[in-house]
């Protein structure tokens, strides 16, 4: 299966890794370059090595696509992949008045009185999120991320770009074009303006043999928890857009910067590399879908998916 692009990829960065340092102060097995193909013919793309939860990727495209940078849309699907960095926010602000959360990422690990504390911080912080509307505002946004350069990208004349129905546009009326892009990198807003830049900076559709495949380039990959929701994310975007276009599926190619494993997940990785992959799922579009812009959680689904089960690791923040 395809799967086995990603299996290859992480035995490559475990042997021919550099030992790199890194922001989180966690440590790496980093390689630089790298890519991935996945023929979406051939099944999603979701991994079957280990469990991975859909509805997450779902609802956070959904959120994307929705131009949404706030986490209460998240946290209202039951969706918590984006709270570290919206509580980061919280606990450096001046209203906060809990006890000290500075560096938890690292002091959670480390410190189990600590991370018990951190977790009775962190329900306030998400109770309040979902219930006080005016909090959520201030301390949930997480700046001009995503939804926001795909959707309402700010020009200097004051106007906003909407990238992504551009190039739903551009694939219906000029499927030959070399410029379907969307680019979530805007260096005015990197870095002071976002809780964390871009890792999935550009990504490009391309039309061929009525198939619409997308190319990414993701400037940073955490190879064992983030990229097996990239790739998923994506190649959902990719069935959805051909959905509403008239195309077939085509790849999606997913071309990679720093590419990494951190240390503390080099158990995980090697436990999920002697299993066996099981045969990729298929996705389904149900038929009351018409535009990825009015996208809903139940307008998709995905049928046949077996795998091995999850397994946990700890997120540098
Ligand atoms: N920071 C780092 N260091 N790595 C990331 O992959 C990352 N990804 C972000 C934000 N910041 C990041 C957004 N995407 C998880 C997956 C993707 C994601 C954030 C978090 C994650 O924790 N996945 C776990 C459990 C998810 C759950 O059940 O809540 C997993 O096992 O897949
Ligand atoms: P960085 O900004 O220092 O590169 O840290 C970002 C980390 O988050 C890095 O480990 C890559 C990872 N990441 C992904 O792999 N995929 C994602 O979608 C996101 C948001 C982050």
């Amino acid at each position: 299966t395809n799967e086995f692009a990603y299996l290859e990829l992480c035995k490559q960065v475990l042997s021919d890794g550099h030992q790199k340092g890194d922001r989180t102060g966690t440590g790496t097995h980093s390689l630089f370059g790298a890519q991935m193909r996945f023929n979406l013919q051939d099944g999603f793309p979701l991994l079957t090595t280990k469990k991975v939860n859909f509805k997450l990727i779902a609802s956070e495209l959904i959120w994307f696509i929705r131009g949404d940078t706030n986490i209460q849309f998240l946290l209202k699907h039951g969706n918590n992949i984006w709270n570290e960095w919206a509580f980061e926010k919280w606990v450096k602000s001046s209203e906060y008045t809990g006890s000290d959360m500075t560096d938890f990422g690292r002091r959670r690990l480390e410190d189990d009185d600590f991370d018990a504390r951190y977790k009775e911080e962190m329900e306030y912080f998400k109770t309040r999120i979902l219930e006080d509307d005016a909090f959520a505002e201030k301390y949930g946004d997480l700046g001009s991320v995503y939804g926001k350069q795909w959707r309402n990208w700010e020009t200097s004349r004051g106007e906003t770009i909407d990238q992504l129905k551009n190039v739903v546009e551009s694939i219906k009326h000029n499927p030959n074009s070399r410029r379907h892009i969307v680019t979530a990198w805007n260096p005015e807003d990197v870095p002071s303006n976002m809780a964390l830049p871009p890792c999935h900076a550009m990504f490009q559709f391309y039309v061929a043999d009525n198939k619409l495949s997308c190319q990414l380039y993701q400037r940073s990959a955490d190879l064992f928890l983030g990229v097996p929701f990239n790739i998923a994310s994506y190649a959902l975007l990719t069935h959805l857009i051909a959905h509403e276009c008239g195309l077939e599926v085509g790849e999606f190619v997913h071309t990679l910067g720093d590419v990494h494993i951190y240390n503390n997940h080099v158990d995980q990785v090697q436990l999920q590399l002697s299993r066996k992959p099981y045969p990729l799922p298929s996705i389904k579009i149900n038929d009351t879908f018409h535009s990825v812009f009015d996208l809903s959680i139940d307008d998709v689904e995905l049928v046949n998916y077996q795998s091995h089960p999850g397994i946990k690791a700890p997120i540098a923040v």
